[in-house]
């Protein structure tokens, strides 16, 4: 489907370093330049929060810091357009699920360009892929990784569920291999995060679906294995493997992904094919709102659209998200735009008065070493920072620096 248009990113002189980025898998840090990036896209309903945002201007940051490596960037990532929460949003309020998530896509897609967030090359909507979705879980099934579970409700058959023992025992991929985490804690999040251990017949409590038999009302397409449509992790899976050289280098998303839908997408794309699914997986933290985290579910939204028509510079929106690291957990107050407001004005001033330059500056090597410092954009922020405050004119070199490390374009 249709990307968003990219904004234009200043070459600058000399080359930054590939970041030494953490993992989720190995709970440490190495250095990632391999380029080929999968990061989980919205389900297409209360778009656009600031949570999203920061999670997305995150992998920005990433593919920003790359391109200035010199690293070649292929970028996947998906659209959740058919999924319970949508299909229930879209019942409450009297919507046809398609037009929610086509209008809720397409405001995605203008608060990226607002936000200067940088297009995936490959925007793929989920229902878009349903046949080679089929296809796999039909395969998954063929070769014993998937079985059906009686479902006496379907109009069309059984549903299809993922087998994480026999994949956990017979591919390289194994339960805990990207999240590290506990039987309990699994379980836990795999109740919270849409899984149904308590559905009878499944061998292991922790197997996802990977395909719903069609049910009455509820919308199914023909595919290899019946009417019906997709479980959530197999099309991250397949969306990767369809656009990304396995192993995927980086596979990205907000943490509250980490278990069970990385570990799954991973499961599954390892048992299809008998390959690593990725070679780093990178988490961003959850951004909270009156005391919680941001979430479509309570409702504790701020809307990077409702800013912008409320006038707000999206220039500063960015500029307040990057002042966090992208790994930790924090919460938005309402005051937190005016600091970013009064910095984006100061930094204008600051370029205003710019001289010509061709050379790599003082400030641009900092800003290369922070931000290769497992994407330090706080760090990098308090540079450009105490560059402002010294009173020298900047290169114009710096001012391109942080248009094409930061994504900020200060200049007139
Ligand atoms: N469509 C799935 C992924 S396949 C999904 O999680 N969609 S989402 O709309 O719920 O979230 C989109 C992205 O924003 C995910 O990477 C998610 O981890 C991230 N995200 C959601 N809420 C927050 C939040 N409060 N703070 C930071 N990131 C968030
Ligand atoms: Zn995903």
């Amino acid at each position: 489907m249709r990307s968003w248009n990219a904004p234009v990113i200043p070459v600058l002189p000399g080359k930054g370093s590939a970041p030494d980025l953490f993992d989720t898998a190995t709970g440490g840090r190495h250095v990632t330049d391999g380029g080929r990036l999968y990061v989980c896209g919205i389900t297409p309903y209360d778009a656009t929060h600031l949570g999203h945002a920061n999670t997305y201007l995150a992998f920005d940051t990433l593919g920003r810091v790359w391109r200035d490596a010199g690293v070649e960037v292929v970028y996947a990532q998906n659209t959740t357009d058919v999924d319970d929460p949508l299909l229930e949003r879209a019942t409450a309020t009297g919507v046809d699920w398609r037009e929610l998530a086509a209008s809720q896509t397409d405001l995605f897609r203008s608060d990226m360009e607002h936000l200067r967030v940088s297009p995936p090359d490959h925007f793929v909507a989920v229902t878009d892929v349903i046949e080679p979705i089929g296809e796999a879980v039909a395969k998954l099934l063929a070769d014993g990784f998937a079985y059906r579970v009686d479902t006496p409700d379907s109009t069309a058959g059984d549903d299809v569920y993922f087998d994480v023992d026999r994949a956990g025992s017979e591919t390289a991929w194994h339960l805990g291999l990207e999240s590290r985490l506990g039987a309990g804690d699994m379980l836990r999040f795999f109740s919270e995060r849409g899984g149904d251990p308590e559905r009878p017949g499944k061998h292991n409590v922790l197997d996802p679906l990977l395909w719903r038999s069609a049910r009455d009302g509820e919308p199914s397409w023909p595919s290899a294995v019946g009417d019906g449509r997709p479980g959530w992790h197999i099309e991250c899976s397949v969306i990767a493997l369809d656009h990304l050289a396995l192993p995927v280098s980086v596979n990205g998303g907000g943490s509250d992904l980490i278990f069970p839908h990385h570990e799954m997408s991973a499961a599954h794309g390892t048992a299809l094919t008998g390959e690593t699914f990725a070679s780093h997986y990178a988490h961003s933290g959850m951004v909270a709102y009156q005391g919680e985290k941001m979430s479509k579910s309570l409702g504790n939204l701020v809307k990077v659209s409702q800013l912008v028509a409320s006038g707000v510079d999206a220039r500063a929106i960015r500029l307040a998200l990057l002042d966090h690291h992208y790994r930790s957990d924090w919460e938005w107050f309402d005051d937190s735009l005016l600091t970013a407001v009064a910095r984006l004005a100061e930094w204008q001033r600051w370029a205003a008065r710019a001289v010509d330059g061709t050379e790599v500056t003082p400030l641009l090597t900092e800003l290369r070493r922070h931000l290769a410092d497992d994407l330090d954009t706080p760090g990098a922020i308090a540079a450009v920072e105490r560059a402002v405050a010294s009173g020298e004119a900047p290169s114009s070199i710096d001012v391109e620096a942080v248009d094409a490390l930061l994504g900020i374009r200060v200049s007139a």
